[in-house]
């Protein structure tokens, strides 16, 4: 039977990759992000595959996010898979430089926001005991690194909330997946640090992720049998051995 996806944050990056891997499989799309002209790009291109449908908000404003989900037409009503993508590292300053605005808005995207969408469509997958959910956690969330503070306690707290939904999920047999990738090349970094020129060297002297990686993992995981969760995992570039370990050829 056809599916269908929401995915978050799916202008760029990570979520970009993921519309079209799934479009590449027929799954239907609901594809989420405030950039409406993207979306418009990258519907028109994924047309050409699936059915795709485009929701236009900002994950940080409560109401929006409730009203674009309840706005979905019928055919799009039922979600089978939920794929908590948006979110972003803004600044990397020692903690006791750290721009409040910053703290603000990683918390309120990366950890608020996520709950929001989840929040809105958790309830049709409880009532029809199905569903799965993959949220895009990072490696960040499994350990901390010096200036990562902020960023690495929300996605400590995307780790935790993933395990929360798991078990009480269980006894609707829904699955609940974290992905936490290393360093991938996106936007994120360009993010991170406001368009200042540091951003292009972030991923410069070693072969970082590709956003396509870490697509095919998550297809990967949507794609097993209906009795296989794969419930966490870690995924580094091969230069990459922990959040301050790289293996840089400059
Ligand atoms: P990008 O910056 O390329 O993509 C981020 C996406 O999130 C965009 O589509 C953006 O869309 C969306 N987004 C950001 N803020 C909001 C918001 N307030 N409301 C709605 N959508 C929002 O980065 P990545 O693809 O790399 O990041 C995707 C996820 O992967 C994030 O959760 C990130 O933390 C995680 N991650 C990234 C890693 C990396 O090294 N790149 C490593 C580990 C995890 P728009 O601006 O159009 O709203
Ligand atoms: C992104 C990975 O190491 O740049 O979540 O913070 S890192």
């Amino acid at each position: 039977m056809t599916k269908i996806a929401l995915i978050t944050g799916a202008t760029s990056g990570i979520g970009e990759a993921t519309a079209y891997e799934f479009a590449k499989q027929g799954i239907h799309l609901i594809l989420c992000g405030r950039r409406v002209e993207r979306l418009n790009t990258i519907k028109a291109a994924l047309e050409k595959l699936t059915v795709v449908h485009t929701l236009n908000f900002d994950i940080r404003k409560k109401n929006k996010t409730f009203k674009a989900i309840e706005s979905l037409p019928e055919a799009f009503k039922n979600i089978d898979i939920l794929i908590n993508n948006a979110g972003n590292a803004h600044g990397l300053d020692p903690i006791q430089d750290g721009d409040i605005d910053d703290w603000d808005t990683m918390i309120d995207i990366n950890v608020k926001g996520l709950l929001y969408v989840s929040k809105a469509i958790i309830p049709q997958m409880t009532e029809r005991h199905s569903g799965h959910i993959i949220n895009i956690g990072s490696s960040a969330g499994k350990e901390v690194y010096p200036k990562g503070n902020v960023y690495c306690a929300s996605k400590h707290a995307v780790l935790a909330i993933t395990e929360g939904m798991r078990l009480d999920l269980n006894p609707y047999g829904i699955k609940v997946t974290a992905i936490n990738p290393g360093m991938v090349e996106t936007e994120f970094s360009k993010v991170r640090f406001k368009g200042d020129p540091v951003a292009d060297s972030v991923y410069k002297g070693f072969k970082a992720l590709e956003a396509k990686d870490i697509a095919e993992i998550i297809y990967f995981a949507v794609s097993r049998p209906a009795h296989v969760n794969i419930a966490d995992l870690l995924v580094f570039p091969t230069a990459q051995a922990n959040s301050t370990t790289v293996q840089k050829e400059l």
